[in-house]
């Protein structure tokens, strides 16, 4: 029985939120038998149907399929009444109200590149479903408002396959003949085909116990390939300790007899949290101190915590459809980041996810796919797997929960599973939650949800000195983005205190209050364009200190230097602090860039570098936040055209100024904070480690400096990798002839583990030095690198054209050629990677011509190609602004 083809050069649909409709049918449970073999694994699945309302047709999902055979409550079914659906789908009409619909289909692991579906990686079976990879399984309604109880029966070969795992608890296991055995899996609770997960092959699990609050014992298991048992420790503590923070944050357990999570190196993202078998990009398992840097440690406990957390928020309460997914993902990325705070330092974790959200999700609201944290159409659901849904739509939960407080959000929170569990719902359901549980009206701050582009918060200020009246004036504005011209204000709550000329904090009472209960701190609420708040009682004339902790996923304008002076040396909150050095060396970094000439570090400038480094002792990781210039990135989003050649050779200048200036105070930095004994993954380490090749870094920078020959004796001396990395990153960039042997030792010695091997064609990627591009170049030629591996492709193509904008930009034209020739190879090996790593390309309108023009040529020589597929097809269009 074979498929109609769909046009592959037909224009690919768009879907609507608007358009969304109950599903003809519910399934209620799902009976799957695997039969697997690497190139014709055998699905048998038996679906119980139940009509939804009124007569209508069954529409299933499918995708690269081949059908077997098909029963009606026993009953073969003529091929004849099976209609096929472009795209792969099925249509049966005339079906009971309630029936039993049985198939079987044949797929291929071996040839699924996509890694979406059942696919082989190193010779073992994984599946991925999110979002649309359960119809490459079987035929479905792929949906996620189609919950359904799961039995799973997984038949293999013994010998290769000893392993077989699937979601929910064990069921059963036993022999058959041939060397074959099975085993089944139940699934109690409900759940969306994007939850289901089978994983079968040559692994082996580190075990462990975890006692919930109630005295459930869950049997935890972390499978992985063997030998990489010993780099399991940190993600297996990470996983306890966030089983134990869901039970006391929010009193949220763990809900079956076993947890397990699987580790591959081929996967498309980090990680997904199917239920009960949660599986892993290794990136995010492995760990060893001589193989992973302290980035990766932090990783692995933010991403077990996510995907664990989502066990409620996603799995027990799913989305209705696809444009609610930040309704678990948004939520989920609070959660995971609300947990990482409470592990470790919570205001250099709050430095550095506000770092990461300025320089994904800003961009992305700026550019030419900017849509809102709930999207109103797309083309391709993958390509909405976003900075905004996640990041964005985390800062807009972190609002909430600022507006309502931390009690009203719990008793939120609670509302919200109790009135939803075992439901797929919707973003209003969640506001909804909050409201009544917190009798607040959110009514207008659900705009936030709706409205994409970043608001622009522009303060002004009047001091009389007379009254000792200060006024402060904010207005907003979002700027229009494509499909929303006009904007509405949102409520944007700000956190703020006000300093006198000393760093004193000054006393805030609001015109009308009572001067004996003035706060130091306050928050207010911006609502309309523009409103006065007037404070009274001042006895001098303040500076303001705005957007504490970062209150709202604002850009904030209208500060001159010396007030961000003054607030980078004396606010008492971290974030201000920061952020007030990071606004006042961008605004001196963009006049350099905009006068030519050599760059000057100015006195202000060293004076925030120098009051960085005078935190050395009592805060050394917010020293080195503090102490590093903002990012090429950062300042080039600033401009409306990026100069990105010229910002880079600022920043060196400064670096190297840098680096003259305070050689004595980094060189006895570098030597005082080097690890005092055994590697140590805790706050304090990290930030010594941070600050102490922070120093490293810029010392090298300046000539003549002895820092080249530490990083030389840093790389020797081994240890840890997060040293070692730093002390190879400071050669790469170098003219030290040293670097190329570095790079030839350090390839020798990693070449068999492939997460290491990354960061060496990383480390190459995003080299400042001016020959990168041809390196790059020669690197997609070497043996080691593989377009079928997702990890592989971040590492070379990922990391050159998203992190090194000197030389992707490079006015030859040739970095987009590059780019533009590995989407061309990768999509139809893996269509999501390629849909991805494409995005750098599509910011041309921020670059001055000719440069656009080659992006704009190598855009549409993408787009010529025939079966483009359909997300870098929405990428690419939108890109060009076609679509
Ligand atoms: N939910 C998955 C992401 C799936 C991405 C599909 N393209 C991981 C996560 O956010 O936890
Ligand atoms: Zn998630």
């Amino acid at each position: 029985m074979s498929a109609p083809q769909a046009d592959p050069d037909a224009t690919p649909a768009t879907i609507h939120r608007q358009d969304y409709r109950p599903p003809a049918y519910w399934v209620h449970s799902v009976d799957l038998h695997f039969a697997l073999h690497p190139t014709e694994t055998v699905v048998r699945a038996r679906l119980g149907l139940r009509r939804n309302g009124g007569p209508a047709p069954l529409e299933l999902d499918g995708e690269a399929l081949t059908l077997l055979d098909a029963s009606i409550d026993g009953v073969a079914v003529e091929p004849a009444r099976l209609q096929h659906l472009p795209g792969g789908g099925l249509r049966i009409d005339d079906l009971p109200a309630e029936c039993v619909l049985e198939t079987r289909v044949r797929i291929s692991p071996e040839a699924n590149t996509e890694l979406s579906g059942l696919y082989l990686s190193g010779g073992n079976y994984f599946t991925q479903c999110e979002a649309e990879g359960f119809r490459r399984i079987t035929y479905f309604p792929d949906r996620p408002d189609v919950m359904s109880r799961y039995t799973v029966t997984i038949e293999a070969d013994r010998a290769s396959c000893p392993v077989l795992l699937s979601n929910g608890n064990p069921a059963g296991h036993g022999e058959l003949p041939g060397g074959r055995h099975w085993a089944k899996w139940e699934d109690p609770h409900p759940k969306p085909s994007y939850l289901f997960a089978l994983v079968a092959g040559d692994l082996v699990a580190v075990r462990d116990r975890f006692t919930t609050q109630s005295g459930r014992e869950v049997a935890l298991a972390i499978y992985v390939r063997d030998g990489d048992q010993d780099a399991c420790g940190h993600a297996m503590d990470s996983l306890k300790a966030s089983m134990r923070w869901d039970e006391e944050e929010y009193g949220l357990e763990y809900d079956l007899d076993v947890f397990n999570i699987a580790a591959v190196s081929d996967f498309n993202m980090g990680a997904m949290e199917n239920k009960g078998l949660n599986v892993f990009n290794t990136k995010y398992i492995l760990a060893r101190p001589e193989t992973a840097t302290d980035g990766d440690y932090e990783g692995i406990e933010t991403v077990v915590a996510h995907e664990y957390f989502h066990n409620w928020t996603g799995n027990r309460v799913t989305c209705r459809d696809w444009f609610q997914l930040s309704l678990k993902e948004g939520l989920t990325v609070f959660r995971d980041q609300h947990f990482s705070e409470a592990m470790g330092s919570a205001a250099v974790k709050r430095l550095a996810n506000v770092r990461r959200l300025r320089a994904a999700q800003f961009p992305e609201d700026a550019g030419p796919m900017a849509h809102p944290v709930r999207p109103d159409s797309y083309v391709e659901i993958n390509n909405f797997y976003t900075a905004t849904v996640y990041q964005k739509g985390s800062e807009v939960v972190r609002m909430m929960r600022a507006l309502i407080g931390p009690e009203a959000f719990r008793r939120g929170m609670d509302l919200y599973i109790q009135r939803h569990d075992n439901q797929a719902v919707t973003i209003e359901d969640f506001v909804a939650a909050m409201q009544d549980a917190s009798g607040t009206d959110l009514s207008r701050f659900a705009r936030w949800y709706a409205q994409a582009g970043t608001p622009e918060l522009h303060v002004t200020e009047d001091f009389d000195a007379a009254s000792g009246r200060y006024t402060l004036s904010l207005a907003q504005r979002t700027p229009p983005t494509p499909g929303q011209p006009h904007k509405q204000p949102v409520p944007i709550p700000v956190a703020m205190g006000l300093l006198g000329a000393g760093g004193g904090a000054l006393p805030l009472r609001l015109r009308g209050e009572n001067a004996a209960d003035a706060p130091a701190e306050r928050v207010l609420l911006l609502e309309e364009a523009r409103q006065d708040f007037v404070f009274e009682g001042l006895p001098e004339r303040p500076t303001p200190s705005l957007l504490r902790g970062f209150s709202a996923p604002v850009k904030l304008s209208g500060l001159g230097q010396d007030s961000l002076g003054l607030l980078a040396a004396h606010d008492s909150d971290p974030f201000v602090a920061w952020e007030s050095g990071q606004q006042y060396a961008t605004a001196a970094m963009l006049r350099m860039v905009a006068q030519g000439g050599e760059p000057v570090l100015g006195e202000g400038l060293a004076a925030i570098a120098a009051a960085a480094l005078d935190r050395a002792d009592s805060d050394p990781a917010f020293a080195a936040e503090a102490f590093a210039l903002p990012s090429e990135s950062f300042v080039a989003d600033q401009m409306p055209v990026a100069d990105p050649e010229a910002i880079h050779a600022v920043r060196q200048s400064l670096r190297r100024q840098l680096g003259i200036r305070f050689a004595p105070r980094l060189a006895e930095l570098h030597d005082r904070l080097a690890d005092p004994g055994p590697y140590r993954i805790d706050g304090p380490s990290i930030g010594r480690r941070a600050l102490r090749n922070a120093a490293l870094s810029v010392l090298s920078m300046a000539p003549g400096g002895d820092g080249l020959r530490r990083a030389r004796a840093q790389y020797a001396a081994g240890g840890n990798m997060t040293d070692v990395l730093a002390a190879l990153r400071v050669l790469v960039d170098s003219d030290d002839p040293a670097r190329l042997d570095a790079l030839a030792d350090f390839h020798a010695r990693w070449r068999h583990d492939p997460l290491v091997l990354d960061k060496w064609f990383t480390l190459q990627a995003t080299s400042s030095r001016p020959d990168t591009l041809a390196t790059v170049q020669v690197l997609a030629l070497h043996p080691d690198f593989d377009i079928r591996n997702p990890n592989r492709v971040r590492a070379l193509v990922g990391a050159f054209a998203a992190g090194n904008p000197a030389q992707f930009h490079a006015a030859s034209g040739e970095g987009y050629r590059f780019l533009a020739e590995m989407v061309i190879a990768l999509d139809p090996v893996n269509a999501q990677v390629a849909a991805r790593v494409v995005s750098p390309l599509t910011d041309w309108k921020r670059q001055a011509e000719p440069r656009a023009a080659i992006m704009r040529a190598e855009l549409e020589r993408i787009l010529a190609r025939p079966g483009l597929s359909k997300g870098t097809f929405e990428k690419v269009s939108k890109g060009l602004a076609l679509h």
